[in-house]
């Protein structure tokens, strides 16, 4: 199966690492980011969004890394990842609304801005991040994981932005249950890193 991949988008990134977890190969396709590729064809043919990770298995085209791991997990990973329930989907979706929420307007915006220059509003991106750490760090202070009490899609949806976040100008500094929390994701077997993970 087809990954459109950028290696420095966290978003990729969370692709990349749940495929890697579940032993599922990607062929992977870099796109030239900076030169726009995204927004032409095929990227753009594949997601109108012109936005990255998008994914190709067979007939199935799926655009958002939320979406994506979703699917891989269902598909691909038995219920370790995704579980059945409807209480429990319930639970690991809220962390997925979250990474692409308050994560995504929060560390991931500050990094864009210090590390690609993009003309978003840091001091909001501050802000938001200054919310989300917190109740990040008081969940996981009463818990190993975010969702159901081990490693799911949640963790893998919200981790690569936290982690990234000092290219952002954050640190974790203050967060204990965090930093542990980031070292049992990294200890998970099959697990791979990115460029400033
Ligand atoms: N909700 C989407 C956001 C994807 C996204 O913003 N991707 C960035 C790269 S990390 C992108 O392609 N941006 C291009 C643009 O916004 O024009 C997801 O989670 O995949």
């Amino acid at each position: 199966m087809k990954l459109y991949d950028l290696e420095l988008s966290g978003n990729c990134y969370k692709v990349r690492l749940l495929a890697a977890l579940i032993g599922v190969e990607l062929d992977i396709k870099p796109v030239d980011f900076l030169d726009g590729a995204h927004k032409r064809s095929p990227v753009i043919d594949l997601n109108p969004f012109g936005e990255l990770p998008v994914l190709v298995d067979g007939e199935v085209v799926l655009r958002d890394s939320q979406a994506i791991l979703v699917y891989l997990a269902r598909q691909y990973g038995g219920h370790q990842w995704w579980p059945d329930g409807a209480a429990q989907q319930g639970e690991v979706m809220q962390w997925l609304s979250t990474a692409a929420n308050e994560i995504f307007n929060g560390p991931n915006a500050a990094r864009l801005v210090d590390k690609f220059g993009s003309a978003l509003d840091k001091e909001r991106a501050l802000a938001v991040s200054a919310h989300i750490l917190p109740l990040l760090e008081q969940h996981l202070q009463r818990n190993e994981w975010l969702a159901l009490d081990r490693p799911t899609i949640a963790d893998l949806a919200v981790f690569p932005y936290v982690a990234l976040g000092w290219e952002g100008g954050l640190t974790l500094e203050n967060y204990p249950a965090i930093q542990d929390w980031i070292g049992r994701i990294k200890q998970l077997p099959g697990y791979i890193d990115m460029p400033g993970i």
